[in-house]
């Protein structure tokens, strides 16, 4: 328990409508479908009624994607594009703590996240991908690349608005335009962001923010005007949406789930990895694709290291996400609950040991402690599954090759950490481990210039920096 201190970011700077239609044609419209309720999973308290898009909705969306492409968006010089990107990146910046509010307030996330990693990195992506839209010369001319045309893009709950940016400034850079679906418990900084495309003269049609559950997903993904695409969530989905876009010209980018290794040699600094490893796995409550779900510690330091973690996460404050000293927020939805409950309480009765700091949680909404396994092996599911929360599996290892056979023992192979003095180790690490991000001494870092995706079945096509282009051109 801690003393709260309100955040100056606080609710009463959001406009929270009590309900939301779609954003289709630069205008938001009732949906023709039925509607469903976002609620806020630190208090349960319903938040706003939103549209659940039909397929006659998502048809409207995607016809209204077609027109802004072929009569305005695709025949823009890129100069005038950028404009519009660089528009959108301002206010975004003069809007952000309403929008990490209402991310926090949807989410359940801490607000010193949503205000000092999400937006400013949304806004930033925004920023880098209008440095581009002038630099690609297209527009029909001999060999150069052409846009795609129409992106379906589907996006999961964890980073609401940090993975639209991630989806929408790509493709708009490079001439497309967008169908985007928000993840259904987290729609309301999408459609506030549908606003500020309308605040910056946007022409209509270009962005189109659809929402719904998995149904409206699937109506986007197998809807024939689309041209791509692009979707972050679960493996399980991603395969289903690979299996629907099979024999059509789609092209696809999928990002899916991770059960990466942060590995801990005996000669790296104790303190900073120790730091590292609570980023990694309790940064955003463990709802984080590449999250740092498995310690890998070098037998020789194991105890002297989970003596320091279990210090450490002894003093993480976890409660209301407005609160500026919270570091742990809410777990985002009842369902997500369910699953971290449920695989912890597997892990429990295979053997592994438990343990929580103490800690109080709040009587309403959705709250799982951090929480450390140790004395887990490679048989058991909370070393191989994705948990998708606040729940970290320890494992030891002896040698450089055990820790690349154990690192490397998942079908997943999103990102990995290594901490370590040696250069020579880390560059050896960094070619063994089959994952597309490496960090060496640090965690969970992320920046517009630098490409992010997955090896095996975290997914195929990157995101982000040069290579993110390449996603939205032919
Ligand atoms: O994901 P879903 P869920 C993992 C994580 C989590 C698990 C389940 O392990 O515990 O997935 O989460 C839309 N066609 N990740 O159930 O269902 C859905 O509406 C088209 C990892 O929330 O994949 C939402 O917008 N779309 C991950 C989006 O897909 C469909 C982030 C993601 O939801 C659809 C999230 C369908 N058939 C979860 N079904 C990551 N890679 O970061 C659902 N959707």
């Amino acid at each position: 328990p801690f003393e709260y201190a309100p955040a100056p970011e606080s609710r009463s700077i959001v406009d929270i409508k009590p309900s939301y239609g779609l954003f289709v044609n630069g205008e938001f419209v009732d949906g023709h479908g039925k509607s469903f309720k976002t609620i806020s999973p630190s208090t349960e308290e319903v938040l706003a009624e939103i549209a659940e898009a039909d397929e006659a909705d998502v048809d409207a969306a995607v016809r209204a994607a077609r027109k802004a492409y072929d009569k305005v968006w695709s025949r823009m010089p890129g100069r005038e594009r950028a404009k519009y990107l660089y528009r959108i990146a301002r206010i975004i910046q003069e809007r952000s703590r309403e929008l990490a509010v209402l991310e926090s307030i949807d989410n359940g996330k801490p607000i010193k996240e949503s205000r000092d990693v999400d937006i400013p990195i949304v806004a930033a992506h925004f920023f880098y991908y209008a440095g581009w839209a002038d630099k690609l010369e297209y527009a029909g001319r001999g060999t150069d690349p052409q846009p795609l045309g129409v992106a379906g893009q589907i996006i999961p709950w964890n980073f609401p608005l940090l993975m639209l940016a991630w989806k929408i400034a790509p493709a708009l850079a490079c001439g497309n335009t967008v169908v985007l679906k928000p993840a259904e418990t987290t729609p309301l900084t999408a459609l506030l962001f549908a606003e500020i495309c309308q605040q910056a003269d946007l022409p209509p049609g270009v962005v189109n923010i659809i929402t719904g559950a998995g149904g409206t997903g699937q109506a986007l993904v197998g809807h024939p005007g689309i041209d791509k695409v692009a979707f972050t969530g679960s493996t399980d989905v991603g395969k289903a949406i690979a299996r629907t876009v099979a024999g059509t010209d789609k092209k696809v980018t999928l990002e899916l789930g991770g059960k990466a290794a942060n590995i801990v040699f005996d000669d790296a600094p104790l303190d900073q990895a120790v730091e590292g490893i609570v980023t990694g796995i309790f940064f955003n409550q463990g709802h984080v694709c590449c999250a740092g779900s498995r310690l890998l510690v070098q037998e020789s330091i194991a105890d002297e290291l989970l003596a320091k973690l279990k210090r450490r996460m002894s003093t993480l404050r976890i409660g209301d996400p407005l609160d500026k000293n919270t570091d742990i927020g809410a777990i985002n939805s009842a369902e997500q609950l369910a699953r971290i409950r449920e695989l912890s309480d597997i892990g429990e009765a295979e053997g592994a040991g438990r343990w929580s700091p103490e800690c109080e949680l709040p009587s309403h909404g959705f709250w799982f402690p951090p929480t450390l396994f140790t004395g887990v092996t490679q048989a058991h599911r909370i070393a191989r599954e994705e948990i998708f929360g606040p729940v970290l599996s320890v494992l030891t290892f002896r040698t450089p090759a055990e820790a690349v056979e154990k690192a490397n023992n998942t079908p997943y192979g999103l990102s990995a950490g290594v901490w370590t003095e040696k250069g020579s180790l880390i560059l050896h690490m960094a070619n063994q481990l089959r994952a597309g991000v490496v960090w060496a001494n640090t965690f969970n870092k992320f920046d517009p210039t630098s490409p992010f995706g997955g090896f095996k079945e975290s997914g195929y096509g990157r995101e982000g920096g040069r290579h993110g282009l390449e996603a939205y051109l032919k």
